[in-house]
C-alpha cells in the first residue's frame, strides 16, 4: 500500500473521519461506457482480459485519468478466482458469467478447492504495478460475495428468481451449508492477496442477495459473511459491503462486520443510515438511470444524495449500481466535479 493512501479522501471517509470533500468512485467506472476500454478490448476476451496485468493496469487507470476519482477498483470479474482453481466457465458478450456444468450435487462440490496465489499470479503482479502507478490515489480489490457466486455456480449464468439456488437453500440446507462454506475459504484467500499485494480497501459484492428475505439471510448466508469480515479485520485495510434490493437487509448487512455498507439507490441514505445502525461510513447512491437524463435532473438528484449523506458518520459518493453501458463520460466527468466541489 502507498503511504499517502491512508490520508485519502476515500480511506479517511471509510474510516468515518474528517474530509476536504465527499469522495467518489463509481462501480463500473472502468467498463463499456468508455470508448477508450471498448477500444482496448475489442480482439481480446474479458477473462484473457482479466488474466493479463499490463491490460488490467491499462483498464483501472482508465477512469481514473479521465474522471479523477478519489479510488480505483481493480480490473477484473467475480468469477476470475473461479475460473482460476478449475471451474469451467466463460464471460459471454452481452450476457454476463456462463457455467459450463451447473453445481447442484455434492460430487459436483469437488471443483471448489481452496486457492493460493500461485492460481492467480496476474492479480498479484497487476496490484502491485497498479499501486506503484496510483501513487496516493486508493485501490478497491474486490470479490463477489458466496451468496451471489453461489448463484451463478448453481443457476450455470446470469438468473432473474434464482429459482435453482433457493431451491437448494431451502430444500438441501446441508449442500448448500457444505457450498458457502467452500466458497467462503476461496473468497476469504481471493480478498487476502489483494491486499497483502497492496490494496487499499476491499469491497465484498452480494449483488444479487437482495433475492433472499432477513430471516433466511440471518440463516444461509450471515454466518459466512461474517466470518469473512471477521477474517480480513487484521489487515488494516477499509471493508467495503454492497448488495442490491438490500433495503429490508440494511441492518443484518451492518451486522455481518464491513466498515462501510453500500446502499443502492432504493432507499435514501438517511434513511439508510437509521437502518443500518451507528459506528458503519455509507456508499452510495445515486440512481445510475439518472444519468441518462439530461445534466440538470442528474444535478438535482445528486445534490440530494450529497445532503442525505451527511446523516451518515462517512459517506463515500456511489452510484447505487454499476454504471450503465450507454451512459455518456461527461455525465461522470460533471458528475465528478460536482462532488469534489461541494462543501462538506
Ligand atoms: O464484454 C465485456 O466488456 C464484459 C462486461 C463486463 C465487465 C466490464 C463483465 C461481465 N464484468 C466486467 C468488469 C467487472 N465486473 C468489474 C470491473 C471493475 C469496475 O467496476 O470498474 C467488476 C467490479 C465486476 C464485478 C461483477 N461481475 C459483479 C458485481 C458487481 C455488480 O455489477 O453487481 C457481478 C454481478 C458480475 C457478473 C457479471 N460479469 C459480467 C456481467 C455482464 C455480469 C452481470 C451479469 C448478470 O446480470 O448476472
Amino acid at each position: 500500500m502507498h503511504p499517502d493512501t491512508a490520508d485519502s479522501p476515500f480511506i479517511r471517509a471509510c474510516h468515518r473521519l474528517p474530509v476536504p470533500h465527499t469522495p467518489v468512485w463509481y462501480m463500473r467506472q472502468a467498463g463499456r461506457s468508455l470508448p477508450e476500454y471498448r477500444a482496448l478490448r475489442a480482439d481480446v476476451p474479458m477473462l484473457e482480459a482479466c488474466a493479463t496485468p499490463d491490460l488490467i493496469v491499462e483498464i483501472t487507470m482508465q477512469p481514473v485519468r479521465r474522471y479523477g476519482v478519489d479510488a480505483a477498483i481493480f480490473f477484473s470479474d467475480i468469477v476470475v478466482p473461479l475460473k482460476a482453481i478449475g471451474v469451467d466457465l466463460d464471460i459471454k458478450p452481452g450476457v454476463g458469467p456462463v457455467v459450463d456444468t451447473p453445481i447442484r450435487d455434492e460430487a459436483a462440490l469437488r471443483v471448489l478447492r481452496p486457492l493460493t496465489p500461485d492460481d492467480v499470479p496476474y492479480v498479484t503482479e497487476a496490484v502491485q504495478s497498479l499501486v506503484k502507478e496510483l501513487g496516493p490515489t486508493p485501490l478497491i480489490g474486490f470479490a463477489g460475495a458466496p451468496f451471489t457466486l453461489a448463484s451463478y455456480l448453481i443457476e450455470g449464468g446470469p438468473s432473474k428468481n434464482h429459482d435453482h439456488t433457493k431451491a437448494m437453500m431451502y430444500g438441501e440446507p446441508a449442500l448448500w451449508h457444505a457450498l458457502m462454506e467452500r466458497l467462503t475459504v476461496i473468497t476469504l484467500s481471493y480478498l487476502r492477496l489483494q491486499a497483502e499485494a497492496g490494496a487499499s480497501a476491499l469491497q465484498l459484492f452480494d449483488s444479487w442477495v437482495g433475492a433472499v428475505a432477513p430471516a433466511d439471510y440471518r440463516e444461509f448466508v450471515l454466518p459466512y459473511t461474517s466470518r469473512l469480515f471477521a477474517g480480513l479485520a487484521d489487515l488494516n485495510v477499509p471493508r467495503i459491503h454492497f448488495g442490491v434490493g438490500t433495503g429490508e437487509l440494511l441492518g443484518l448487512l451492518g451486522e455481518a462486520g464491513a466498515d462501510v455498507v453500500g446502499v443502492d439507490w432504493r432507499v435514501p441514505l438517511d434513511e439508510a443510515a437509521r437502518r443500518v445502525g451507528p459506528g458503519k461510513a455509507l456508499q452510495g447512491n445515486l440512481d445510475p438511470a439518472v444519468l441518462l437524463a439530461p445534466w440538470d435532473v442528474a444535478e438535482r438528484r445528486a445534490r440530494d444524495v450529497l445532503a442525505r449523506g451527511r446523516a451518515a458518520e462517512g459517506h463515500v459518493f456511489n452510484l447505487g449500481h454499476g454504471v450503465l453501458p450507454t451512459t455518456d463520460p461527461d455525465q461522470l466527468a460533471r458528475l465528478t466535479g460536482l462532488i469534489h466541489e461541494t462543501a462538506v
